[in-house]
């Protein structure tokens, strides 16, 4: 039996290439730069299967084919915002991503942006290499104690919990969460946290903001100026989770004008495009999209992927089918 074809958009752990070349005909993105829009249009039309990343924006310009051949877009990501799930439905494509797997390291990151904020560590670590350190003094980049404060989270996922988890046993915070659909008792009981039932409620009593909900049109700027302006004047946003829940100029507004103490952000609206603003302001502290790169994370997002197609081409459900 012939194998199965494979587009890997973008460069994986080796091991990974490795273990997807042994079961499929793999074609490999040696230059790692992103695929145009073009190159995309060619491979759907050219392999049984396609594994994007969040650097691929998988819309009906790339969808709509003459002659489709790709039967499943095999994401590397728990995210797909990037990908018209509704347009691959119509093209009859499956979709699957890889949650589980990386919680635990984007939590880890959120947690870092958290502490990193408060605690002044980039301001720090910026005075240092400029060489205008000048030694200790009492007032010197003082910064926020984050154990005992108040966490919001805003979706109580996977990786909201683990949030949570980490917060809770390791900080000592009270956790306040929003989500959208109610949160069992018990889930909530584990960190001693509370359900809010509005955004609106959340913001006021939050020490810290972190977010945790899909991106996509539905949280488009889910985070807007008003919103902003019901956070506390000495609170921190943090987003582990998609650029386009933050409105940016609104946040940028927010910095300059210190209507918040700070912010970190892990990713960002028009990714690698950083809005110039934002690099003006010393409150905040920016990652390059880091959450999940771990080896360990990345590892297993891709032995997670080939999980998914082998049960895609043996006939069966992949366990992490989102579409
Ligand atoms: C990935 C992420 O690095 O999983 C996600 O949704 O944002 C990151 O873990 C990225 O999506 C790779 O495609």
């Amino acid at each position: 039996m012939t194998r199965p074809s494979l587009l890997v958009t973008r460069r994986l752990p080796q091991v990974v290439e490795a273990q997807l070349a042994a079961s499929y005909d793999v074609a490999l993105n040696r230059s790692d730069t992103p695929l145009t829009p073009a190159e995309f249009r060619e491979a759907i039309q050219r392999f049984d299967a396609v594994l994007p990343t969040v650097t691929d924006k998988i819309g009906p310009e790339v969808l709509d084919v003459p002659k489709a051949q790709t039967k499943i877009l095999a994401n590397y990501g728990v995210g797909y915002s990037h990908i018209d799930i509704e347009q691959a439905k119509t093209h009859g494509i499956a979709i699957t991503n890889t949650p589980d797997v990386l919680s635990e390291c984007t939590a880890d990151l959120a947690l870092t942006l958290m502490l990193m904020v408060a605690r002044r560590a980039g301001e720090g670590e910026r005075e240092i290499r400029s060489g205008v350190w000048d030694g200790w003094r009492p007032t010197h980049l003082m910064g926020t104690k984050v154990t005992g404060k108040t966490l919001g989270l805003v979706g109580f996922g996977r990786i909201g919990q683990e949030v949570a988890k980490r917060a809770h046993f390791g900080f000592d915070m009270e956790i306040v969460v929003y989500n959208r659909s109610p949160v069992a008792p018990e889930i909530l009981a584990r960190f001693n946290a509370r359900q809010v039932r509005t955004i609106e409620e959340l913001l006021p009593l939050s020490d810290f903001v972190s977010l945790h909900c899909p991106g996509g049109a539905g949280t488009t700027a889910l985070i807007d100026g008003p919103r902003l302006d019901l956070m506390k004047e000495d609170a921190f946003l943090i987003n582990t989770a998609r650029g386009e829940v933050i409105d940016e100029a609104a946040l940028a507004q927010a910095l300059m004008f210190d209507t918040i103490a700070g912010a970190g952000l892990d990713v960002f609206e028009r990714e690698p495009r950083v809005n110039p603003l934002l690099a003006q302001c010393d409150n905040l502290v920016m990652l390059p999209h880091l959450g999940s790169a771990t080896q360990e994370a990345r590892r297993a997002m891709g032995l997670r992927v080939l999980a998914n197609l082998n049960d895609f081409f043996e006939g069966k459900t992949p366990r992490d089918r989102v579409a």
